[in-house]
């Protein structure tokens, strides 16, 4: 076995060092963030320290597989003392998209293209990847092709203005975070902006949907209302037309239902605002994006939010969501905690993200 460190500033350059001296049978078993030596401490900028091993006994027959379970007893083991049950399941995590890409022989192409290895492992569609690739060659400027990238990537993401006033509609699929969200932006608002704030759901769909809201309601001494007809929201809206701002929770309706999209919409059109945001979470799958944005067109959402971005370790959703929904990025949530995990993000950030240049931890 020859194990090796390597000090790399992202895990793409990490995964093409690691493939030509290794070869593609290595595996990472393990990933910290450190920081470069800079002069008396200053200009210090952030690097990854990637441990990566690889089987050199030649005559043993290669069984990638029970490698790999090898490597994850020992990455426990190596694990066990410092108590990062975080940090083991994201190893764990980064492992197995190793192991699948080594089990289906990938890699050798992508050592021959440094810049398709760069996008391929961001998780984009191919039609971005085709795009970027295309737009790169376009810029004259004498940069490295990794800065190239960022400025196409860059002109591709937009990012909302934030209304953090007036009526603002969440709507989504099922079980995307929308409640969750709707209690972040109230925790938020009420408790660190202090402004006046009221909750309302059109969620009565689903049994303990209600509670869950009122539940938060109750925590954070904010009135609630529960609407069922047109009528029902022209009170409860009427009942906080004083309020800095009014959130309102829908129920995640199946966007091939067009009957229930449209009696949403009709709830939404009474709201009349400007303010609504589709919530859709980063693990979605690729084929499946296109398909819940046109289902939830109709109801005239003007913003995206993502979210469970700690539940994914590549990023390139975020940009496939936002090319389709062909919308401005409000907010992104980055775990279950009210009010903390909700984070607005700029274009720098997200391009860092998708890069693998930075990581949710
Ligand atoms: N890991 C993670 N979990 C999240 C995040 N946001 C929400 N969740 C969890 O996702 C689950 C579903 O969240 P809800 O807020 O109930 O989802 P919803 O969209 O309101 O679901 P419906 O009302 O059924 O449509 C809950 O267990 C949340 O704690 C996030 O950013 N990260
Ligand atoms: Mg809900």
């Amino acid at each position: 076995m020859v194990i090796k460190k390597y000090i790399v500033n992202n895990m793409n350059e990490a995964l093409t060092r690691i493939r030509y001296e290794l070869g593609k049978e290595a595996i990472i078993i393990s990933q910290r963030k450190v920081k470069r030596p800079g002069f008396l401490g200053f200009f210090q900028k952030k690097a990854i320290e990637v441990t990566a091993a690889v089987d050199n006994s030649e005559k043993e027959e290669k069984k990638p597989l029970e490698d790999g379970i090898e490597v994850i007893k020992k990455i426990v083991q190596k694990n066990q003392d410092e108590d990062k049950e975080n940090y083991i399941y994201k190893e764990l995590q980064e492992m197995k998209l190793m192991m699948d890409k080594i089990v289906r022989g990938e890699g050798d192409q992508e050592e021959k293209n440094p810049l398709q290895s760069i996008l391929k492992n961001t998780d984009l569609n191919d039609e971005i990847i085709k795009y970027i690739s295309k737009e790169i060659n376009n810029i004259e400027e004498n940069i490295e092709s990794i800065e190239k990238i960022k400025l196409v990537l860059k002109e591709m993401i937009h990012t909302s203005k934030h209304l953090t006033e007036g009526k603002i509609v969440l709507v989504g699929p099922t079980g995307v975070g929308k409640t969750t969200t709707i209690a972040k932006l109230a925790g938020s608002l009420a408790l660190i902006q202090k402004k006046k704030v009221g909750l309302i759901t059109i969620d009565t769909y689903r049994i303990g949907a209600v509670e869950q809201l009122q539940t938060y309601a109750d925590i954070m001494n904010i009135p609630f209302k529960v609407v069922f007809t047109q009528k029902d929201m022209e009170e409860a809206l009427d009942s906080m037309k004083d309020y800095d701002a009014i959130l309102i929770d829908t129920t995640g309706r199946s966007s091939k239902n067009a009957m229930q999209i449209s009696e949403l919409r009709m709830l939404i059109d009474k709201i009349n605002t400007e303010n609504i945001h589709l919530v859709i979470s980063s693990t979605i799958k690729n084929k499946d994006i296109n398909t819940i944005i046109e289902g939830y067109k109709p109801l005239g959402f003007n913003n995206v939010i993502i979210t469970k971005l700690d539940e994914t370790t590549s990023y390139g959703s975020i940009l496939n969501i936002l090319q389709s929904a062909k919308k401005p990025l409000s907010y992104v949530t980055v775990g279950q905690s009210v009010p903390d995990d909700l984070m607005i993000m700029s274009k720098d950030e997200i391009v860092n993200l998708i890069l693998g240049e930075d990581s949710i931890c």
